[in-house]
């Protein structure tokens, strides 16, 4: 590296944004500077009001995003982006009319767009997120909206470092509510009926509401938002929706038992991280990994007395 990272985190404060998608990379791939780089950002971190948005491929996600960023802007707040599926048309252009619309967006110094490359890292993909969202935070953005396509564990572990949490679906050609993945919708603070043009988007927006809880219980009623994202159409009443929930996290104190849910789990995760990241180390450094894998083939060894005595050695060093 030919500058530390305090230079570093010291530029992007400053509004380098090219030293801040530095800082997101080393962050991102759980590397040591990225640790050392959240040593000195956390503390600045917490003014940020984190949204996700998660909702099957194709529901309108990225161009609700776009809308909403505009939207944002339109009302002079600062907006963070991460699009953490792969395939997204952040990252893969798949969305080709939206390219445009797109750069103007990126060109605009209140908007920062990053996205997730880092499927499989050591640690999970909800820690490694939760540290992009940190560091935008820490830069001073707003609002962070975190996109995922709700998939799996992961996604969903992803959203609980959100705190309002949308999810959105799409008038189908019946069985509206089977079709939508089980689970995702009763994590909702906004459920979003986006292709509202489309037909029976009034039956699906019925069914929500007849079949998804919606009374919270922290006291939130769950609003059901009509939106058309390729027109624009209701993306003000979701900015207020979004904003509502807000406040009433903060009016409740909602929001600080959720805080703590959240520093425990980050810490939970960099504990895990910590602990396996030393204990594979010391265990390659030596051969003791090899060694160890070899007698379990043989069934000298099991599995769990094997890891045990792996991860003694990683937690007796220093002692
Ligand atoms: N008719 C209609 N089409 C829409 C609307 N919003 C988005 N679309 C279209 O739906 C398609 C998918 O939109 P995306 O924004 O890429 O959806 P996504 O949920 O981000 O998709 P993935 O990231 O692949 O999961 C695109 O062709 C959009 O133009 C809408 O309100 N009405
Ligand atoms: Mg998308």
């Amino acid at each position: 590296m030919t500058q530390g990272v305090p230079e570093l985190v010291e530029k992007a404060l400053a509004g380098d944004r090219r030293s801040l998608s530095r800082l997101l990379s080393l962050v991102e791939n759980g590397y040591p500077e990225g640790k050392e780089a959240m040593r000195l950002l956390y503390p600045r971190t917490g003014r940020a009001h984190v949204v996700g948005i998660t909702g099957a491929a194709g529901s309108g996600k990225s161009t609700l995003i776009f809308a909403l960023a505009q939207e944002l802007r339109r009302r002079g707040r600062t907006v963070g982006v991460v699009a953490v599926d792969p395939t997204s048309p952040f990252s893969q252009g798949a969305l080709l009319g939206d390219r445009v619309r797109m750069q103007g967006l990126t060109s605009d110094p209140g908007v920062f767009i990053r996205s997730m490359a880092s499927r499989g890292a050591v640690g999970g993909l909800a820690p490694a997120t939760m540290d992009v969202v940190s560091v935008l935070d820490a830069w001073g953005m707003d609002i962070i909206i975190v996109e995922t396509v709700g998939a799996g564990q992961d996604e969903v572990q992803v959203m609980d470092a959100a705190h309002t949490v949308l999810v959105v679906t799409v008038p189908g050609t019946g069985d509206e509510i089977q079709a939508i993945k089980a689970g995702i919708l009763e994590i909702a603070h906004i459920l979003v009926v986006n292709k509202a043009d489309l037909p029976r988007a009034d039956i699906l927006a019925n069914q929500l509401a007849e079949f998804v809880n919606l009374d919270k219980e922290d006291g939130w009623r769950v609003p059901i938002v009509r939106t058309v994202a390729i027109r624009g159409d209701g993306i003000g009443d979701l900015v207020e929706a979004i904003d509502a929930h807000g406040r009433h996290l903060e009016t409740t104190g909602a929001g600080r038992e959720v805080g703590r849910e959240r520093a425990r789990r980050r810490l939970l995760y960099a504990l895990f991280g910590h602990l396996w990241e030393e204990a594979l180390r010391l265990a390659q450094e030596d051969g003791r990994l090899e060694e160890l894998v070899e007698a379990v083939a043989q069934r000298e060894i099991d599995p769990y007395t094997a890891a045990r005595r792996l991860a003694d050695r990683a937690t007796t060093r220093g002692r």
